[in-house]
């Protein structure tokens, strides 16, 4: 089905000038309105090729570090490391000098293009770092800039004959609970992820505009604002910040068609979506963790849209189970996209029968390979990933999401999964958000415990508390209500919208 040798930069980018198309708008600042065309961006990512083989040294497979928040320059640098055969190695805006420190030992780093507004945290890493060779700050007037580098060099590149099976993504996830793990993805991974969710579950077309929150770091975004809609020739909007409010006015300047972001930024925007000229919208991704029925319903109600689940992991690049507008069930993630397989395992490894809850694991074409060998022996058996989720396969094939496997409740005997409290929970219109856990109880070894965000003008206290615990009983098994509940402002979530309930844990310990 592929070629052996390939370079996905082609297929994404140079395709389209090749076939007179160069004019098209491509990638869009979304603070300035700065829009580039599919040209313009080749032939920023090719004087950017030039200056990391000419004047940096780099050379096929070397592992070069990517820093910034969502900009087309940051999309002209990942195109410009691809085309030189090295890898890219995207990081969270947010991380410290500490965890930068650990993905340039772990991925053997010897480059770095950074923008200079997060320079400072690089900079006290690399004192750390002497295997790092350069770090060039981009959207930068600096003279040793990569702006005043690439200038004088020309505007067209000859990609580097890379094989399809080489390395072109080096992708960390910091896990929900600390070590960053690396996983690694080639130029085939990127062409086959194009070919499998979007044309089967999205199936976005030339004229869509693309917006969301992900940063390109996290293959949710990579994939979601860059690889998708450059795959289909559309136009895709890079927000560096893109909270809620700041999102729902983009739609409307942008009048986007397609959104990717995560459940708690949907229920955001929802409660303000009316101030908002959203009639552009056509397609909701939902992905980074479940989405509860009503938050499905919350978006409807606020947009008329569908919302389009996924569940995907940094591991298989995106996006493996899901479902299309028209196919969509509340409470469920969907059937293996075309190209995957997916099923249920006990614990002996023994593939479940269905309505029965089991780890779930999946094997497709764009994974799963972890830089650490020892990761891979446990994690991947015979080219099945184990993702690290409790899921069900319901009565009509879908797929139904219980838990992280390490956040499954014990209770008084029964096993509980805090997502479905934290799903019943949020169909209350008092509740904002919510995350449930257990705690230790002498009694019946844990207890549920709920921790709320109130919706504006809702009142804590027992009151409240007995009110929400009567309706989790009268919407789930009884014996599943938080028997403790504390309110509270906000909760603890990652930069791509994950509840981190381990600190949820942590907290209610000491
Ligand atoms: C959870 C979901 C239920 C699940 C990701 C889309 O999230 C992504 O990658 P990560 O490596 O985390 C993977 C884990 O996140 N999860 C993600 N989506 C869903 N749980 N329903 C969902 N729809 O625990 C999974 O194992 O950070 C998502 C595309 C690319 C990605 N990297």
């Amino acid at each position: 089905q592929f070629p052996e040798r390939m370079n996905c930069a082609h297929e994404l980018l140079d395709r389209w000038i090749a076939a007179g198309q160069g004019g098209k708008p491509c990638v869009v600042a979304g603070a300035s309105g700065e829009s580039w065309s599919y040209a313009e961006l080749q032939a920023e990512a090719n004087r950017i090729a030039h200056v990391l083989v000419e004047d940096l040294g780099v050379v096929p497979g070397n592992r070069v570090l990517l820093r910034g928040a969502n900009t087309p320059q940051m999309a002209a640098c990942w195109f410009a490391i691809v085309k030189a055969g090295a890898i890219a190695v995207g990081t969270m805006p947010l991380l410290r000098a500490k965890e930068l420190t650990q993905v340039i030992q772990k991925a053997r780093i010897s480059h770095a293009l950074c923008d200079e507004r997060l320079a400072e945290e690089l900079a006290k890493a690399r004192e750390q770092c002497p295997t790092l060779r350069s770090v060039v700050h981009y959207r930068s007037t600096a003279a040793d800039g990569l702006e005043a580098l690439s200038a004088a060099k020309s505007p067209s590149f000859t990609n580097v004959d890379t094989a399809a099976e080489d390395c072109c993504i080096i992708a960390f996830t910091s896990g929900t609970t600390g070590q960053p793990k690396g996983t690694m993805h080639n130029h085939r991974d990127v062409v086959a992820a194009c070919r499998c969710w979007p044309p089967h579950c999205l199936r976005a077309v030339a004229d869509d505009v693309f917006i969301g929150s992900p940063p390109l770091a996290f293959t949710f975004g990579l994939g979601g604002l860059l690889l998708f809609p450059l795959s289909v020739g559309a136009s895709t909007v890079l927000l560096e910040q893109a909270a809620p409010d700041v999102l729902l006015p983009a739609i409307a300047k942008y009048r986007a068609t397609v959104c990717f972001t995560a459940p708690t930024s949907y229920r955001a925007m929802a409660a303000q979506a009316a101030q908002h000229d959203l009639s552009s919208l056509r397609k909701c991704v939902s992905a980074g963790e479940a989405l509860p029925a009503a938050t499905r319903k919350l978006w409807k109600d606020a947009t008329g849209i569908e919302m389009i689940d996924g569940i995907g992991s940094t591991e298989m690049l995106h996006i493996f189970i899901s479902h299309d507008e028209s196919n969509a069930k509340p409470g469920a993630t969907g059937k293996a996209v075309p190209g995957y397989r997916a099923c249920v395992l006990g614990d002996e490894g023994q593939v479940l029968p269905a309505g029965q809850v089991g780890r779930l694991a999946v094997m497709g074409p764009t994974g799963c390979r972890y830089l650490d060998d020892e990761r891979q022996a446990n994690y991947v058996a015979q080219g099945w990933n184990l993702t690290g989720d409790a899921y069900l396969l319901d009565a009509d094939g879908y797929f139904v999401y219980q838990a992280r496997t390490d956040d499954m409740i014990i209770s008084g005997g029964y096993n509980i999964a805090g997502p479905e409290v934290e799903s019943a929970l949020l169909a209350h219109p008092a509740v904002a958000e919510c995350g449930v856990i257990g705690v230790a109880d002498e009694e019946r070894g844990q207890i549920v415990k709920a921790f709320v965000v109130l919706r504006e003008g809702r009142v804590p206290g027992s009151e409240m508390a007995k009110a929400l615990q009567d309706y989790v009983k009268a919407t789930i098994a009884p014996y599943k209500y938080p028997r403790a509940i504390e309110f509270r402002a906000a909760l603890p979530r990652t930069e791509t919208g994950k509840l981190q309930r381990f600190r949820l844990r942590q907290e209610s310990s000491t």
